[in-house]
């Protein structure tokens, strides 16, 4: 009732990070021919809430490793299609959800299927769920599986998969992926003192998370993780978006955090210095060294396409922190429940 179950799955996340790489090592010559076979000219991910984001993140690093790829809310299959799919016989659906019976990714991927789509792959920790039945393949990630509310190990999780896959068929070396779990270890025990001494210090107004490239996805899942947990009024921008007028709300106090990314470092951080030097208390996780308040290093010497997952940690640590701060219990957020269920009639 005090979080512990939530604090217990972001300490353990790795053991699940390692997990998946083991089921995706079992699937990758299965993701490989169908792939081959498939040969789609887009790709299109959903999700909802925390796996709606991680369809952003996976889609900018399909684009990156793969080719054309974009990420949409499950809903917008079921009230927009068209603007959706483009062309659904030349498209392969990735439908990503932790439990696999989120009515409206059930529902887009019947949608998908009516209107002619070529194929449905899903990736979620329960490989026996209905997603999973109604899906051509499934990348699981068992060990992902969590008793709270708020997505946390098993995000990451589906995360690692989605990394894996997009490097498999980039025709990158993917087992570049296996040495996140120990680093990820090392960055829970690293980031921890850090991050929870100032979780409860954080000024009680909005938080700022800033994140480019397969970043944006992960500022975006942080700031939902903060607002789910915490009850903290967060927003996620664009690196440099965030000069062109979310910036006016930047005062003495304001917090902001900056997921540094390998290939903007440069520009990123002068906006971090620039906010900071309009009062802003500057929280950055970066490869690199760089002038912010607190800082986060993260492991140097990885290609960027193993990056996303890092991030993770710290911020769902600063998220538990902060609603333990504010005597909340992180385990059940306010309002909220595991698996959003509709009336599935109502989707036609
Ligand atoms: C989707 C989701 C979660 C959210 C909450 C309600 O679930 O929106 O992202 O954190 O738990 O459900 P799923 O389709 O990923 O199981």
């Amino acid at each position: 009732m005090n979080g512990e179950l939530t604090h217990n799955e972001i300490i353990t996340q790795p053991d699940a990070w390692a997990d998946a790489l083991a089921a995706f090592a079992m699937r990758e010559d299965v993701a490989r021919a169908a792939w081959a076979d498939l040969a789609p000219r887009q790709v299109v991910f959903i999700g909802c809430g925390s796996t709606h984001y991680l369809s952003i993140t996976a889609a900018s690093l399909w684009r990156g490793l793969v080719g054309a790829a974009e990420a949409r809310p499950a809903s917008e299959l079921l009230f927009f299609f068209d603007e959706a799919v483009t062309d659904p016989s030349n498209t392969l659906l990735i439908a990503i959800s932790r439990s696999g019976t989120t009515t409206e990714t059930l529902a887009a991927v019947d949608r998908f299927r009516q209107r002619g789509g070529r194929a449905v792959w899903t990736v979620t920790c329960y490989p026996d769920s209905p997603l999973a039945m109604a899906a051509d393949l499934v990348l699981p990630a068992v060990a992902g599986q969590e008793k709270s509310v708020a997505q946390t190990r098993s995000f990451a999780s589906m995360l690692i998969l989605c990394q894996a896959l997009a490097a498999c068929l980039g025709g990158d070396d993917w087992r570049a992926l296996d040495r996140l779990p120990d680093l990820g270890r090392q960055l829970i025990a690293d980031s921890e003192p850090v991050v929870a001494p100032i979780a409860g210090r954080l000024a009680d107004e909005r938080l700022y998370f800033l994140g480019s490239g397969s970043q944006y996805g992960m500022a975006s899942e942080a700031m939902l993780k903060m607002t789910e947990m915490s009850l903290t009024p967060s927003q996620a921008f664009h690196f440099l978006e965030f000069r062109h007028g979310p910036m006016s709300m930047i005062e003495a106090g304001t917090q902001v955090i900056g997921l540094v990314s390998p290939q903007a470092e440069a520009h990123e951080w002068r906006v971090l210095v620039e906010m900071r030097a309009k009062g802003a208390a500057v929280f950055a996780l970066s490869q690199g060294e760089g002038d912010a308040d607190w800082h986060i290093a993260l492991p140097g010497g990885l290609p960027w396409w193993t990056l996303p997952v890092l991030y993770l940690p710290p911020l769902q640590l600063m998220a538990y922190h902060r609603s333990r701060a504010k005597g909340l219990d992180p385990d059940n957020p306010r309002n909220l429940s595991s698996v959003v269920f509709l009336d599935r009639k109502s989707f036609g």
